[in-house]
């Protein structure tokens, strides 16, 4: 068994330090920020994840999870720090960091893990350039590889335990060590590459899924103008073997997709399809308040009801999520905006109760597709609005039920 140094407790560094120490390696967990390890260890845990505060009480019980400010000595030290990107460039400076308070602790027979997502080649060339600085090289006296985590938020206890891993290594011996370590704990396929592969392979995942949401995107502005069903069409075409299309929606949100095809770029060079690709996406939140004013036109004063401000249903985190665009976009318009949303906490965007929200609203707008709003009752929630209609972006309710109680319902994507 490890000792893991693993800096970083978020998203991804918690879960991930408290699997390992699950499975009897000793982890010591590092994080700088203010704050989050004195919570950590009175139990309190900073991350909306199903389990997660369970896991990792039960991890720090064991005594397998310590935690600390600085990186202590170690067998692995495990880097899964944010690298978000600004003006079309990645942010490394988090990661340099990171690397950097290793260096004095760092010795001969170490291994270094990369986990964060980065540009293809920040593992090779910046992250292995710095950690020589200690005098040590890789991979003679030091191992080095990378190991991007692949999970969904929302289900990471699970994924992270399931999905398959691809570990790039800056030689083969570092990425079989790596794999080793693992191992331990990940039950889907590991398979191994060099580092840069490994990159590039976290990056394009991300970017395919981008692109298959702006192909959706771009189909429902289409179907509207056809008056077609987008969501009937989509259905359709995907029960031919080889078509995959994904869902249309307000637009990209989250802490990777709208991020992570920037980097690509960053690293190989222009890229119009990519460029094209977030255009579509980004330009979704706009394209839901026009269709919100155009369902407005003619009131005074309007007021809406937005159900759900996340970037994604079931879970409620609000990193880019278009959601948050939408709601500004129309109060730029005048419009009044209460908005409603289970998951999202209270101290992180000024919410309403449900029943406040519909409150003499005109229209209930749909924006997340959290599973509780398909057993909201129509007819209650029209009982209390000023207008009956409703626009669902994520095309999310019965709208059946909806059309019974009276209300007027449109659906993104479905030309009428
Ligand atoms: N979305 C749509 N239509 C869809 C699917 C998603 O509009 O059909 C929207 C969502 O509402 C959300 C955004 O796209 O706003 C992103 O959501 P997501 O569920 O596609 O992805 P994330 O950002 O939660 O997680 C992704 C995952 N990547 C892939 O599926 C390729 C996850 O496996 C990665 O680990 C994660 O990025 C990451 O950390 O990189």
């Amino acid at each position: 068994m490890a000792h893991v140094c693993l800096l970083g407790l978020g998203y991804i560094g918690l879960p991930t330090a408290a699997m390992l120490s699950m499975h009897g390696h000793r982890v010591t967990g590092v994080d700088v920020r203010p704050g989050i390890v004195e919570d950590l260890k009175q139990g309190k845990v900073h991350i909306k994840e199903p389990d997660l505060t369970a896991v990792v009480r039960d991890a720090l019980r064991t005594g397998n999870l310590t935690l600390s400010h600085t990186p202590v000595a170690a067998d692995v030290f495990l880097t899964c720090v944010q690298t978000p990107h600004d003006d079309e460039h990645a942010d490394l400076s988090y990661l340099r960091k990171a690397t950097e308070s290793i260096l004095p602790v760092l010795k001969s027979g170490d291994l270094v893990i990369v986990e964060s997502t980065v540009p293809p080649g920040t593992t090779a060339n910046v992250v292995r350039t710095l950690l020589e600085t200690s005098g040590l090289r890789a991979p003679q006296d030091f191992q080095l590889a990378y190991c991007p985590e692949r999970v969904m938020p929302g289900r990471v206890l699970r994924e992270i335990v399931e999905n398959a891993r691809v570990i790039g290594g800056i030689d083969p011996a570092s990425a079989e060590r790596a794999k080793e370590l693992y191992s331990s704990f990940v039950r889907g396929e590991i398979f191994t590459t060099n580092c840069t592969t490994a990159e590039f392979v976290k990056i394009v995942e991300n970017a395919y899924r981008d692109l298959n949401i702006a192909f959706a995107n771009e189909l429902a502005r289409m179907a509207e103008r056809l008056r077609v069903d987008v969501w009937q069409a989509i259905a359709l075409a995907n029960h031919h073997p080889r078509v995959r299309i994904l869902r249309p929606g307000p637009g990209v949100g989250g802490h990777c997709i709208p991020v992570d095809p920037w980097f690509l770029i960053d690293a190989a060079g222009d890229s119009p399809l990519i460029r094209t690709v977030r255009a579509v996406n980004d330009a979704m939140p706009q394209r839901v308040v026009d269709l919100v004013l155009q369902d407005l036109e003619g009131i005074n004063s309007p007021n809406v009801a937005v159900w759900g401000v996340a970037y994604k249903g079931d879970v409620g985190d609000l990193r880019e999520s278009p959601a948050v665009e939408v709601v500004e976009g129309l109060k730029g318009h005048g419009v009044g905006v209460a908005a409603y949303d289970p998951h999202v906490p209270p101290d992180e965007f000024p919410l309403s109760s449900l029943d406040e929200c519909v409150q003499d609203a005109d229209s209930v707008v749909i924006l997340t597709d959290h599973r509780e709003f398909r057993f909201i009752d129509p007819l209650s929630v029209g009982g209390e609005m000023r207008r009956k209609s409703l626009i669902d972006t994520r095309n999310c309710v019965d709208h059946a039920r909806w059309r019974e109680a009276g209300f007027r319902v449109r659906i993104l994507g479905r030309g009428e």
